[in-house]
C-alpha cells in the first residue's frame, strides 16, 4: 500500500499528530555540549513498549556458533564505554521541502548529542561467533505496528563491517542515567554516524543472516528516491549541517526574531557522520565569513561555533553552512527527495535590528 503523495498544502490532522507525539530539541538548546535528556529529540514510530527487565533478554541468534540470551545485568557485566554521539533523524528538514513529504515534518530540530554507555556489540558478535558466510546483523526492537500496509517489528539491519566497528554500541545508559522509557530502555543500539533510524530501541533480539534484510524499515523506507518509482540510494550517514542558536527573542506565533543593534555573537553547532567538520560559514543577507569552530567532546559529537556580527537597523536574513573533510558542504539551494530524507539545507533565520 502507498502512503499519501508529496503536497503543497497545508500541515494535515495526520502529520500533526506525529508532531505532537515526536519532540524536537529547541534550538536554543544548541548551547550545551550535551543535550539534557529532557530536551533531546525523540522519534518513536508505533508505541513505547511496556517492557519488563525481570523478565527481557537479548537473544543473539541465526547463523552463529552459539545462540545468546543475556540479561541486562549480565550485559551490564561486559566491558563499559561511553561515548559522545550526535543522533539526528534522516527526516530532519522534512517539512522545508516543497512538495512536501508526508511523514513526521521536521522542521531543522531533530538532533541532539548525549553521553551513551553500553558494551560494544563486537564483543557480543564474537561471543556468539558469526559463521563465515554471515553477511549482515539484523537488530529488531520490541516495538510493532503497521507502517504503509506492511505490519512489522521495528527492525534495521547493518553489514558485518559497519556491525563490528568498534564504536557500535549495545547502550543502556544515556547521560549516566539508565535509558528513559522513550529513549529505548532497557538496551537500544548506538551506531556513531548514521542517521537515526540505526539505532534500533528497545532492543530484543540480534541475528545473524546470510541474505539481504528485506524488513520494511530497510528495504522500503529509508531511500533517498526521486519518486515512488525510483529505486534509489539507501540512507545511511548523517550529511553534514550546521545550526545556530537563533539570536535576540521571538515573537511568541511566529518565531521572528528581534535583535538589538550592535555587536551579536552568534553561536551554533554542527556535525557531520561523514568525516569531521573542517569549516562552518555563517553567512548574513547572502555574505558569507568563516565562523569559529572548537574541538568536538569526541569524534562523533557536534563542534560548537560562533561568529560576530555587528548588526545594522533593519531586516536581515542570517544563515550557517557546514563542510566536512571529505569535502561535502550543505546546499543552499532546495535539494528534494521523495521520502524527505537527508535535508541538509543550510537555516536561515529573519531577523530584525532595532
Ligand atoms: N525500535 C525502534 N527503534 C527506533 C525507532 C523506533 O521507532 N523503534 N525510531 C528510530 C528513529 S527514526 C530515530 S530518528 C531514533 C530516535 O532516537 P531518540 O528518540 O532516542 O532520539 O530512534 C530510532 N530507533
Ligand atoms: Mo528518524
Amino acid at each position: 500500500m502507498a502512503g499519501p503523495e508529496p503536497t503543497r498544502g497545508p500541515l494535515t490532522p495526520e502529520e500533526l499528530q506525529l508532531a505532537t507525539r515526536n519532540r524536537g530539541m529547541p534550538l536554543e538548546a544548541l548551547r550545551y555540549d550535551l543535550t539534557p535528556t529532557g530536551l533531546h529529540y525523540l522519534l518513536v514510530h508505533f508505541d513505547i513498549p511496556a517492557l519488563d527487565t525481570a523478565a527481557w533478554r537479548l537473544r543473539v541468534g541465526g547463523n552463529v556458533e552459539r545462540e545468546l540470551s543475556l540479561s541486562l545485568d549480565e550485559i551490564r557485566a561486559r566491558p563499559r564505554q561511553t561515548l559522545a554521539v550526535t543522533l539526528e533523524c534522516a527526516g530532519n528538514g522534512r517539512a522545508r521541502l516543497l512538495p512536501r513529504p508526508i511523514s513526521q515534518p521536521w522542521v531543522n530540530e531533530a538532533v541532539g548529542t548525549a553521553e551513551w554507555t553500553g558494551t560494544p556489540l563486537a564483543g557480543v558478535l564474537a561471543e556468539a561467533g558469526l559463521k563465515s558466510d554471515t553477511l549482515e546483523i539484523v537488530f529488531t526492537g520490541a516495538d510493532h505496528g503497521i507502517e504503509k500496509g506492511y505490519e512489522h517489528d521495528y527492525a534495521r539491519s547493518l553489514t558485518v563491517a559497519d556491525a563490528t566497528r568498534p564504536e557500535v554500541l549495545l547502550a543502556y545508559e544515556m547521560n549516566r542515567r539508565t535509558l528513559e522509557p522513550q529513549h529505548g530502555f532497557p538496551l537500544r543500539l548506538l551506531v556513531p554516524g548514521w542517521y537515526g533510524m540505526t539505532h534500533v530501541k528497545w532492543l530484543t533480539r540480534i541475528e545473524a543472516v546470510r541474505e539481504p534484510f528485506d524488513g520494511y524499515q530497510q528495504r522500503i523506507a529509508y531511500w533517498y528516491k526521486r519518486d515512488a518509482d525510483d529505486p534509489g540510494e539507501p540512507v545511511m550517514r548523517i550529511r553534514p549541517r550546521a545550526l545556530m542558536i537563533p539570536p535576540g527573542f521571538p515573537d511568541f506565533l511566529t518565531r521572528q526574531r528581534t535583535v538589538e543593534r550592535g555587536h551579536v555573537e552568534v553561536i551554533g553547532r554542527a556535525w557531520s557522520g561523514l568525516a569531521s567538520i573542517s569549516q562552518v560559514e555563517f553567512g548574513v543577507d547572502g555574505a558569507w565569513t568563516a565562523a569559529a569552530l572548537e574541538k568536538p567532546a569526541g569524534p562523533f559529537a557536534w563542534c560548537r561555533w560562533s561568529a560576530s556580527w555587528d548588526a545594522t537597523p533593519g531586516e536581515h536574513i542570517l544563515s550557517c553552512r557546514a563542510t566536512d573533510a571529505a569535502g561535502n558542504r550543505q546546499p543552499t539551494e532546495q535539494p528534494w527527495n521523495y521520502q524527505g530524507m537527508g535535508n541538509n539545507l543550510t537555516q536561515t533565520v529573519h531577523v530584525l535590528v532595532r
